[in-house]
């Protein structure tokens, strides 16, 4: 049994979408280890809800998504920081604790590592995206071997200590999702809305090929969003809203397939085994973690990246793809089991050394 202590994401309270994939993250695995009789508190912004964990919320002004930042920024912090405010309480409590566990996507985090007696866990969300955060990152990585966890070797080959990150893929409760395996004519689109998650390509493969696209998840940048809706006014879209996930399933496992385009290199992309969990097949760029969890041609089709014409030839092709192969992949490796299995693996491995 271990008493573990979930620092969250600082950049949107957690059950609201803002702190995207990484939410589900949290949510799961502490779900998953608390079930197994560890015991876990969670520490996130103000307005955080998780099911069935106790949350201790933290009041300040949320962190700006790092994303949205050129590579050269400096390190920012807002005035009555939540980030700051998390690891204040930490502090405090640190000694009632066997294990920190990271999961923000920060500079402070990683240089408070060295002045914490608690040992620390990072998992970081997503891939290399400034220099103050690789610098910082490949210290601790240096100075604390194994501390590092990432979903995928895609994502860890993004820093230059790749070789020293836990690979720890992810996983759902998959008996929220309901294997659907006679679809309507339609597509759907997940994620957050904002430019990194290039929207307007799924859009223009829905205009191609006349099949309504059903989109889902919080507008993060509005400006993107009205942009899309000015550039494509005919095209057969809907927006859904962020919806629970029991709602999402509902409405994404009746689609023909999930479309993923991402610009940048998707750390993981928690929506692909959602949707597999559904039977929905995953048309994705051969871009970062979807290459690791689509079976190309039996689960759905890798296309070269930012070609919209081969999202059409691959909606195309749909025929070919049986739904209950979809759904078998991810009882077989995305399993909230399996992921618990990992990431136990991992925190044992770390407080060995
Ligand atoms: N930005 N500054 C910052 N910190 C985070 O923890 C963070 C982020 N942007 C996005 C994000 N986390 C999550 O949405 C990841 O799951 C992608």
């Amino acid at each position: 049994m271990l008493r573990l202590l979930f620092l969250s994401t600082p950049v949107g309270a957690l059950g609201t979408g803002q702190g995207g994939g990484v939410e589900l993250t949290v949510q799961n695995v502490a779900q998953e280890l608390q079930q197994r009789g560890n015991r876990i508190e969670v520490v996130a912004p103000v307005g955080s809800k998780l099911q069935g964990i106790s949350v201790t919320e933290i009041p300040g002004n949320l962190q700006v998504a790092v994303q949205t930042q050129s590579r050269d920024v400096p390190i920012i912090l807002p005035d009555n920081s939540v980030l700051a405010n998390i690891w204040g309480y930490a502090r405090q409590v640190q000694s009632n604790y066997d294990l920190i566990v990271n999961f923000a996507f920060d500079w402070l985090p990683f240089y408070l590592t060295p002045w914490f007696d608690c040992p620390i866990a990072h998992f970081i969300s997503m891939g290399s995206l400034t220099d103050a955060l690789d610098r910082i990152m490949a210290q601790i990585a240096q100075q604390y071997p194994g501390t590092i966890g990432v979903y995928t070797k895609s994502q860890a080959n993004t820093f230059s200590f790749a070789d020293q990150c836990e690979i720890l893929g992810s996983g759902i409760d998959l008996s929220l999702y309901q294997f659907c395996p006679q679809p309507e004519n339609s597509l759907v689109w997940l994620g957050r809305i904002a430019p990194e998650k290039a929207l307007e390509d799924a859009v223009a493969a829905a205009k191609i090929t006349g099949i309504p696209l059903k989109i889902f998840g919080k507008i993060q940048d509005q400006d993107y969003w009205n942009r899309i809706c000015q550039d494509f006014q005919d095209a057969p879209i809907e927006y859904g809203g962020f919806l629970s996930t029991q709602h999402l399933q509902q409405a994404m496992s009746k689609s023909r397939a999930l479309l993923m385009t991402p610009r940048w290199v998707e750390a993981f992309g928690n929506v692909a085994i959602e949707a597999l969990a559904c039977g929905v097949p995953v048309i994705a760029y051969a871009r970062g973690g979807p290459t690791e969890i689509i079976q190309d041609g039996m689960t759905g089709f890798l296309v070269e990246p930012d070609s919209v014409s081969g999202l059409v030839k691959a909606i195309n092709s749909l025929a070919q793809i049986n739904r209950f192969n979809c759904r078998q992949q991810a009882e077989s490796e995305y399993s909230l089991t399996a992921l618990g299995d990992r990431f136990r693996h991992w925190f044992t491995k770390i407080l060995k050394s």
